[in-house]
């Protein structure tokens, strides 16, 4: 790891970068610690113990580092793994792919990583929290702590509105990255050149809708990924009277159309839903309500979906949902996935918390540190 880390003020694309997908080789993964009593219930003990297994399964492919607060430092230490690295990092919130740094690498295997703003899923207009200014210094404290050079990117963006191919596509949907609620004062167009100067990517895949009901305006990562270059995954029901259906149609029908970067066609595989499944009275009474937070009511439909998975160096970290419908998408995961070993983590608290697994990781690609004494091309503080 390098001892400083420097900002620079070009692009990724620019200086030769691009964003790897996940399927690519990792140095590590990093995590955050949940607490805050207005999201999580009963004071955030049952999300906690899932953050934990998610961690320590994580843990068995990889190196994984989890941020907690200084006032959870010591709960923490006592529910995770061993193996998992704890450091005291402050979040307002637990959505380490959201708030963390997306990196990026060159081709002589040099990682920097990208800083988006974040306004917590949509600021003052319809964000799920307020404040969140712990939320935007954790990408650079990441970045610090891993000793890697930092672009500081001018606009509204979440690692999980984005997925990548690694080979200059990117995937995303127009409810989330076109929401009025992130960067009102961009075109699409403009947007669009700003996502592939960021990400080092050639090819926008626009899709419509995400997965219904969910806070985050449709992330990408809850509806659909690649699972490797020109093959995507995406979240499917047969039944046209679920909510859900309309989008995953669409989303279906723009894919059978799009090229990636390379001129490829998509082959998509349809991932069945779990449930439908919905938040309990108990469920809901569990969690505190607080003016400047989202708060949560029985009976309401969760955005539920096997996409939300985190591939890890040799294995595939997935949600268990629905003891229905689990067993199929871990024969189907291990099908998309050979060579990988696939381990089901039971994450219906990650889920109640408005996200999944992949939401609460984010992965540090595999680069080669800078020579020590290196000096970088470009910098600024
Ligand atoms: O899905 C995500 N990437 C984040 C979900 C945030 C939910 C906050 N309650």
């Amino acid at each position: 790891m390098g001892a400083m880390s420097l900002t620079h003020e070009s692009t990724p694309a620019a200086d030769g970068f691009r964003m790897p997908a996940e399927f690519e080789p990792h140095r590590g993964c990093w995590m955050l610690w949940p607490s805050r009593p207005d999201n999580w219930r009963e004071g955030g003990q049952p999300a906690q113990r899932a953050f934990a297994a998610v961690a320590a399964a994580i843990a068995r492919f990889e190196p994984v580092t989890v941020g907690a607060t200084a006032a959870q430092y010591e709960f923490a230490r006592a529910l995770l793994d061993p193996r998992v690295r704890l450091v005291e990092l402050s979040s307002d919130d637990a959505w380490m792919r959201d708030v963390g740094p997306t990196c990026v690498v060159n081709r002589r295997g040099e990682v920097r990583g990208v800083d988006w703003h974040f306004n917590a899923w949509g600021g003052l207009r319809g964000g799920l929290y307020f404040p969140w200014d712990q939320d935007e210094l954790v990408a650079r404290k990441v970045l610090e702590v891993e000793g890697l050079d930092r672009y500081r990117a001018p606009f509204v963006n979440e690692g999980g509105a984005i997925h990548t191919d690694g080979e200059g596509t990117l995937l995303v949907t127009e409810q989330c990255i076109l929401n009025r609620n992130r960067n009102p004062q961009l075109t699409g167009a403009r947007i669009e050149e700003l996502l592939k100067a960021y990400t080092g990517t050639r090819e926008v895949i626009w899709l419509g809708d995400g997965v219904f009901n969910d806070e985050t305006d449709g992330h990408i990562d809850n509806i659909a990924c690649f699972v490797a270059p020109a093959q995507v995954a995406l979240l499917w029901t047969d039944n046209p009277r679920d909510p859900q259906y309309a989008a995953s149609a669409a989303a279906y029908e723009r894919l059978m159309d799009a090229r990636d970067a390379r001129g490829r066609r998509i082959k998509v595989h349809r991932m069945p839903m779990p449930g439908p499944l919905y938040m309990t009275r108990a469920e809901a009474a569990g969690v505190l309500t607080r003016a400047g937070a989202k708060p949560r009511h029985a009976r309401e439909r969760l955005a539920a979906s096997y996409i939300n998975f985190y591939v890890a160096n040799g294995g595939v970290v997935a949600p268990l949902l629905d003891p229905r419908t689990d067993k199929a998408m871990l024969a189907r995961l291990r099908r998309l996935f050979p060579g990988r070993e696939v381990v089901g983590v039971a994450a219906r608290e990650i889920l109640l918390g408005g996200g999944n697994i992949h939401c609460i990781t984010q992965q540090i690609p595999l680069g080669r540190p800078r020579a020590a004494g290196a000096a970088p091309a470009a910098r600024s503080r």
